[in-house]
């Protein structure tokens, strides 16, 4: 097993001293969970596509919307995305959406969990503006979560990050169409490491990020202990144009529950990231993430200080188990 590098990971991203940003209490309508909240950038504003959660513990979208990512947040007088009888994947409601930006097709793309009596699957809905949509339906049968695409195809074909459970494992996978339609080649890209940090569950954060020297990805690492799980935060890095390769992965979590915040709420110790832009202007990565299941919390780090620390993590163990 690697050493230790004596670099403190954790130190990378800083909270944002208004922390949590979005709570159940500013809702404009009773809920009882604001969280997991998907990022995207429109008109000069950032845009929070937040899972809801309402009184009956069923989840939808709202959208809430700030000039500057932080504060001011204008939230939708009712749910922007909610599930209807229509569509019968979405029988207990909508959860942990993702965007990308699709340049090709000209609208983002809204990858969620539609949670349907068969397990929780992912589904696809497009926009161009976050007034209407269009749902293209279930990509992936059950059970499947943490999806995202690429904002590109390579080499004729989109792919998506996805995690399905398949034996009672569950990694990250990665998976390719030439038409966000029909899917294969699918290949495990993150495993689980047995024994460490991330040893449970591994899923996908934001949307991938472009970086000249890779696709930056976010994931969640999940532990199992005594008194529950623990929802902490690693960085991998992925070829930029053969996307399946995975060529770097932190040894230590960057980030994890340690605010009242986090630690405590309907899923204690939870972090969990599933939006991220980055600021041209700074250099700023900013992380959206979901709180204890809660709430909803900022933390940033300069884009190019995690560039760089990528650079010092290892080239994964071709065999971690
Ligand atoms: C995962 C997902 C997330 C949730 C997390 C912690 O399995 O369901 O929506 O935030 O568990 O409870």
């Amino acid at each position: 097993m690697a050493r230790p590098n004596h670099y403190r990971a954790s130190d990378l991203f800083q909270r944002y001293d208004g922390n949590p940003i979005l709570t159940p209490a500013q809702w404009p309508y009773p809920v009882n969970a604001v969280f997991n909240p998907a990022a995207a950038r429109l008109g000069g504003e950032t845009l929070l596509l937040c899972r809801v959660e309402d009184l009956r513990g069923f989840s939808h979208l709202t959208l809430a919307r700030s000039r500057d990512g932080r504060t001011g947040w204008r939230i939708d007088p009712q749910p922007t995305l909610e599930s209807s009888p229509e569509y019968r994947e979405e029988h207990w409601g909508l959860e942990d959406p993702r965007i990308t930006w699709l340049e090709e097709e000209g609208h983002f793309a809204v990858t969620y969990v539609s949670f349907s009596r068969g397990g929780p699957l992912v589904s696809l809905i497009t926009t161009r503006d976050f007034q209407s949509f269009e749902r293209v339906g279930p990509l992936l049968p059950p059970e499947d979560k943490d999806a995202a695409l690429f904002p590109r195809r390579f080499k004729g074909r989109y792919a998506l990050i996805h995690r399905p459970i398949i034996r009672g494992e569950a990694h990250v996978w990665i998976s390719f169409s030439p038409d966000l339609k029909h899917w294969g080649d699918h290949r495990i890209l993150i495993p689980v490491r047995p024994g460490w940090w991330d040893c449970h569950r591994v899923g996908l954060g934001p949307q991938p990020i472009e970086t000249p020297e890779g696709w930056l990805i976010l994931y969640h690492g999940v532990r199992l202990t005594a008194s529950g799980s623990v929802y902490r935060i690693g960085l991998a890095l992925l070829d930029l144009e053969e996307p399946w390769r995975l060529v770097r992965r932190s040894d230590q979590w960057v980030f994890g529950p340690r605010e009242p915040y986090e630690r405590i709420g309907d899923v204690s110790d939870v972090t969990f990231p599933s939006g991220a832009l980055v600021d041209p202007a700074t250099d700023e990565l900013r992380v959206y993430y979901g709180a204890a299941d809660t709430s909803v919390g900022l933390a940033t780090a300069p884009f190019r200080e995690v560039r760089a620390y990528l650079q010092t993590c290892p080239a994964p163990d071709p065999d971690p188990c």
